[in-house]
């Protein structure tokens, strides 16, 4: 299933599980380091195996030459990237440390949801809200969403191969790579692809 050790990030600690329905996985996550930030992506090719797949790793160079592009642009580059491929939904999210932000927007169906790491009533648990679409195929028009994160504010990304309702109950208190395969386990549906990537916002530092 998972293959992989937590992963630390100056600015996130991250982690990820997946499991593909017929390999290879059409999901596939992207966390990208560019000065002062760091995108975070996960794309569900439409469909699955081989096509599936393709039309995933033809965003990657966009995504990691361009990371630290405002979403609102990665999507329309990903867009004409992806014309030739099957399409994919998929969700973004930049982390920066200049203003402790993150500015998130997805196209289609692939969940976000950010947990706070302290109850403050001035800053709530947020899901984001995505557009129907198909990127390589049919764009909505746009819209992202900035929110001020705070160290240990955690951000779930799951594909549709996970159940909703993931993120209810959650224990923040374990690390990124534990709440992805926790998730994995209790939420994928068995009958898709299924992938979930968290990544917690430390801050920077020096
Ligand atoms: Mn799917």
């Amino acid at each position: 299933m998972t293959d992989v050790a937590p992963h630390v990030h100056p600015i996130i600690d991250w982690g990820w599980a997946g499991s593909a329905l017929e390999a290879p996985s059409g999901d596939l996550h992207v966390v990208a380091p560019f000065p002062g930030g760091v995108l975070v992506a996960l794309l569900d090719g439409l469909g699955h195996g081989e096509e599936a797949a393709a039309a995933s790793k033809a965003a990657l160079p966009v995504l990691h030459d361009h990371a630290g592009d405002s979403p609102l642009l990665l999507v329309p580059r990903c867009h004409d990237a992806l014309r030739r491929t099957r399409g994919v939904v998929m969700s973004l999210a930049s982390f920066r440390t200049a203003d402790s932000s993150m500015t998130w927007t997805g196209v289609g169906n692939v969940e976000g949801v950010l947990l706070r790491a302290r109850g403050d009533p001035g800053h709530p648990d947020a899901s984001m809200s995505v557009r129907g679409g198909v990127v390589g195929y049919q764009l909505p028009p746009l819209r992202a969403e900035t929110l001020l994160v705070f160290p240990g504010d955690t951000l779930i990304m799951a594909t549709d191969g996970i159940r909703g309702g993931f993120a209810t109950g959650l224990a923040i208190e374990y690390g990124p790579q534990e709440i992805a395969e926790s998730i994995l386990a209790r939420f994928a549906k068995g009958t898709d692809d299924a992938h979930i990537v968290v990544a917690r916002y430390l801050g920077a530092r020096p």
